[in-house]
């Protein structure tokens, strides 16, 4: 049976281990201890108990198991490169790994510094914890899989049909970087946003909020263009991304984004991963990003305080 090993218990790191387990060997790893029977509710019918092989990363060390046929981290952005750390001893240094970090920051980095194939995954499944125990399945997306340097092709059509097989339909792609991109654009003019006034998504179309997106989105949309990013659904400019931007807002209207929930337990937001790459790319080509740099200073600020 083919291993993974998930570095990461939160929603989609719980998601993927419920859906694997029932055609791979996963080991689920975390910092802390949590119950191994663990409860899954799926988008369509009841909750579903299952026992998973959940252990600390201490117990993982202490008493190693096989090695793992492919590492996946489902950590925040800023925890992945400590995450691969606290394992790299243990795993084969040509252990395939797959990323499923939101934003432009774990990606680039991790590809750079494993030897390794690394993947990188982008999601639009939707999941969030119940408690140490649960974890509900909200609605069913897509995943795109893929590497930044396009070499690892064959790898990413086996991920995508483990995936799939699994119930999480994937395809393998050739333009992840791009994706990447995309979402960090669309996180970049939501997240921020709610986040700093406690709103859920569909309010950012009140006339206070409203012209504050459109500001973001303006700037955003000059250093997709300076970065050579394709504006979305083949769209260009300015209107593509203020269309794909309103509509997931109109989509996710009722969320509470996942910056919105870091800030209201206190924990820190990935801002790093979401303005930081979009702010060191407007500042290499010389593109304004006023607007950015000021969300970013004020969660900055308010972070300070957590
Ligand atoms: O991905 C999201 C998030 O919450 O991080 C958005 C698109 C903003 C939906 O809530």
């Amino acid at each position: 049976m083919t291993s993974h090993w998930i570095l990461g218990p939160g929603a989609i790191g719980r998601l993927l281990a419920h859906s694997l387990s029932s055609l791979a060997g996963v080991t689920l790893i975390g910092r802390r201890t949590l119950p191994e029977q663990q409860t899954i509710t799926p988008p369509e019918g009841e909750p579903r108990i299952k026992h998973l092989n959940v252990i600390t990363t201490s117990q993982l060390l202490a008493n190693a198991p096989a090695p793992p046929a492919f590492v996946h981290i489902t950590t925040k952005a800023m925890a992945a490169e400590a995450a691969l750390e606290s394992v790299a001893d243990v795993i084969s240094s040509t252990t395939p790994l797959v990323l499923w970090q939101n934003g432009f920051l774990a990606q680039p980095r991790l590809t750079e510094l494993w030897p390794g194939p690394v993947l990188c995954a982008t999601t639009t499944e939707g999941a969030y914890l119940t408690g140490d125990d649960g974890v509900v399945h909200a609605g069913r997306g897509h995943t795109f899989a893929g590497d930044l340097n396009n070499r690892h092709g064959e790898l990413a059509q086996v991920v995508v049909a483990t995936l799939t097989q699994a119930g999480l339909a994937a395809t393998a792609v050739d333009d992840i970087r791009s994706r990447l991109w995309q979402k960090l654009a669309v996180n970049a003019a939501i997240n921020p946003l709610v986040a700093l006034h406690g709103v859920r998504n569909g309010e950012l179309h009140d006339a206070a909020y409203a012209g504050r997106v459109e500001a973001v989105v303006e700037e955003v949309a000059a250093i997709m263009l300076a970065e050579g990013i394709q504006a979305p659904n083949g769209g260009s400019g300015l209107d593509a991304w203020l269309a794909l931007v309103w509509d997931v807002i109109e989509k996710t209207a009722n969320n509470k984004a996942s910056m919105l929930q870091d800030v209201e337990t206190k924990r820190l937001t990935e801002r790093g991963a979401i303005l930081g790459p979009l702010i060191e790319s407007a500042e290499r080509h010389g593109v304004g990003c006023e607007v950015l740099r000021g969300l970013d200073g004020e969660l900055a600020e308010l972070e300070a305080g957590f």
